[in-house]
């Protein structure tokens, strides 16, 4: 990671990305609707319109989240210049709106453009549903779905390539079987290590998810935890026991790839019905080899998913 970013670097870093990022530009979004907020997680995720020259606007999803504190510019904070305006004032209590510059002010801004309709779908709120899926199920309706569907994980090739985000790779073992590249996920912005978030995605081509998993993948999995696990801890000085190393069953793309979350923090995606422990996959192939193709795993799936019909027309739920 390069070193915390000064206030003012951050400021030339902004004038930068303000000309356009793959040219988008948020003057040029106009708001359609909300599609999801939340409160606890300070963030809100819209659906806008890009207005092209040909009139007829471009979708996008543009997610803006809150940051959390950096420890580093909270003497900035206390300083003359910002304004410090009371709210309320009662015995020994009192609030105020603290209004900072705006550097130390950043909002994350994550665009998906031009995003299609399933974008759209993935972050409108929806009610949720636990699936059983056994061996079976999977075979049968689960592996025929992901096959129908053409999910595009180029970002992923882009990755493991070098054809985009290359200087943000934290490690890689090259080896084709057994290797990987370690890197940020999208979710962490690298300025404090509250939210460290990174994933380990392997090199090999044709694992689909944990599902796929046979004890042929140890030297593997046991790469990924080992040495990515040491990467972390070398190169952010967190304890290997401080960290969370998992897989997500389903996962949000069909190549194989491994969650590193701080174990401080409530990442998305780490709750009992999606993290699977990677300690913990790999004891289970050590003792059975077709552990992931027998078990019955459950998982949520999200009404408006097409995986769930499938389901409900399968006599599931
Ligand atoms: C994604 C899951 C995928 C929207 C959004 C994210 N980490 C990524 C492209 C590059 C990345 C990720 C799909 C997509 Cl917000 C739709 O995530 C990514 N690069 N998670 C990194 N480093």
């Amino acid at each position: 990671m390069a070193e915390p970013l000064s206030v003012k670097r951050k400021h030339e870093e902004k004038e930068e990305k303000n000309g356009a990022a793959g040219g988008f530009l948020l003057s040029e979004v106009s708001l359609r609707r909300v599609l999801r907020e939340s409160a606890r997680d300070k963030t809100i995720f819209l659906h806008g319109q890009v207005n092209s020259a040909s009139g007829d606007g471009t979708d996008a999803v543009v997610i803006l989240e809150k940051t959390p504190f950096q420890e580093e510019n909270i003497s900035e904070l206390l300083k003359e210049y910002t304004k410090l305006q009371l709210q309320m004032s009662n015995d020994i209590y009192s609030t105020y709106h603290l209004y900072v510059p705006p550097e130390l002010n950043e909002i994350k801004t994550t665009v998906v453009y031009p995003a299609t309709e399933k974008h759209l779908q993935k972050y409108l709120r929806q009610e949720v549903y636990l699936i059983r899926e056994t061996g079976e199920d999977y075979k049968n309706i689960t592996l025929p779905f992901i096959q129908s569907q053409s999910f595009s994980i180029q970002w992923v090739y882009n990755i493991l390539e070098k054809k985009a985000e290359a200087d943000r790779i934290i490690y890689e073992n090259p080896d084709p079987a057994n290797g990987f590249v370690l890197i940020p996920d999208f979710k962490w912005n690298q300025k404090q290590l509250d939210d460290l978030y990174l994933i380990a995605i392997c090199h090999c081509r044709g694992i689909k998810s944990l599902r796929d998993l046979t004890a042929e993948h140890l030297p593997l999995l046991k790469n990924i935890l080992q040495e990515g696990k040491e990467a972390v801890v070398k190169r952010f000085g967190i304890s290997g026991a401080q960290l969370r190393v998992y897989l997500h069953y389903q996962p949000s793309y069909y190549h194989l790839h491994v969650h590193f979350t701080a174990l401080s923090y409530d990442a998305p995606g780490c709750s009992v019905e999606r993290a699977h422990l990677l300690s913990d996959v790999i004891d289970h192939l050590e003792l059975d080899s077709q552990y992931y193709q027998k078990r019955t795993l459950t998982f949520a799936l999200r009404a408006d998913e097409p995986l769930l019909k499938r389901f409900q027309e399968a006599g599931h739920l």
